[in-house]
């Protein structure tokens, strides 16, 4: 069953996209570096039509470098639309971030329609990938209020770049219906969803099936497990014996062993780990 997030303030935000799209020369779109595909909003592509994009894939710092570089070749070899450059990037590296976002806009951006010649972009994509922060960081301060939970921004915010770009921030997006179960779960995993809109266990437990087909030494040694789980419900419940997740009569509290094997991944402690590869072979973004 895939976990569905859409409320009100959604169908809002994405009026407001659809409306100041026309006048858009670039669309930055914010993909999360560990789920490229995942967190690649299909509205978004149905909105932008063949606005040239750069697709920025945030939080690189948490995923893998060499599957982000097999995932830079793949989007802007087989994007749909417009022209697509994408570029990785990470709060760490500012210095970087300011340099190569403008630069790659003003490429796309060949009739830049701004007074005075502005390229004008907006940035989109779902909740809580760092939309916000890479505008403070374009920007060299804050103006956008940024948090980790989705949802933070609530409505559209315009700044002037030094470097003559005029920038909308906008708040994070879904799609009503998430047709690829495992799609939803991921984006759970990363922190699009909040709290209250997912279930601990399953997104716990699927994210380590992922860890133990792919990674499961991360996991033996973060948690020091003796061994490796014969599958995830083991895994969920010695990750939780080892951490004293414990109720009384020493059964595993498995909400309190989820939530933190969910936060450390959030929180990369684990080290760089992405959860899809380009050659997965997804299936095209539905949107309904
Ligand atoms: N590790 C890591 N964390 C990041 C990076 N960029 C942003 N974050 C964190 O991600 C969280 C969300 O950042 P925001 O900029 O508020 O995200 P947003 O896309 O504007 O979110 P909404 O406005 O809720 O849609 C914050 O805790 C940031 O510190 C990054 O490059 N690496
Ligand atoms: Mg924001």
């Amino acid at each position: 069953m895939s976990i569905q997030w859409y409320p009100g303030h959604m169908t809002k935000a994405r009026r407001l996209i659809e409306e100041a799209m026309p006048k858009q020369d670039v669309v930055i779109e914010v993909l999360d570096a560990r789920m490229p595909s995942a967190s690649e909003n299909p509205l978004v592509t149905e909105i932008r039509g063949r606005k040239p994009c750069v697709k920025v894939l945030s939080k690189s710092d948490l995923a893998d470098p060499v599957t982000t570089k097999a995932w830079i070749k793949h989007l802007e070899a087989f994007s749909g639309g417009g022209p697509v450059l994408a570029i990785a990037i990470t709060q760490k590296n500012a210095t970087d971030t300011r340099t190569r976002i403008p630069e790659a806009c003003k490429r796309l951006a060949t009739h830049p329609s701004g007074p005075g010649k502005t390229v004008r972009a907006m940035v989109v994509g779902i909740p809580n990938v760092g939309k916000s922060t890479l505008i403070n960081t374009l920007m060299d301060r804050k103006v956008a209020k940024v948090g980790d939970e989705p949802a933070v921004t609530k409505s559209q915010q315009l700044v002037m770049l030094k470097s003559g770009m005029a920038l909308s921030d906008n708040p994070g997006i879904l799609w009503p219906k998430i047709e690829d179960a495992d799609a939803s779960l991921r984006l759970a995993l990363g922190g699009a969803m909040p709290d209250n809109a997912i279930d601990y266990e399953t997104v716990a437990l699927f994210g380590l099936r992922h860890f133990l087909a792919r990674h499961p030494n991360l996991l033996i040694g973060r948690y020091k497990l003796k061994q490796t789980p014969k599958d995830e419900h083991e895994a969920l419940d010695e990750i939780g014996r080892r951490r004293g997740c414990l109720r009384a009569g020493g059964v595993v509290d498995l909400h309190k062993a989820s939530d933190m094997f969910i936060h450390d991944f959030r929180d990369g402690v684990f080290g760089p780990v992405s959860l899809e590869e380009p050659d997965d072979g997804f299936s095209a973004p539905v949107t309904a």
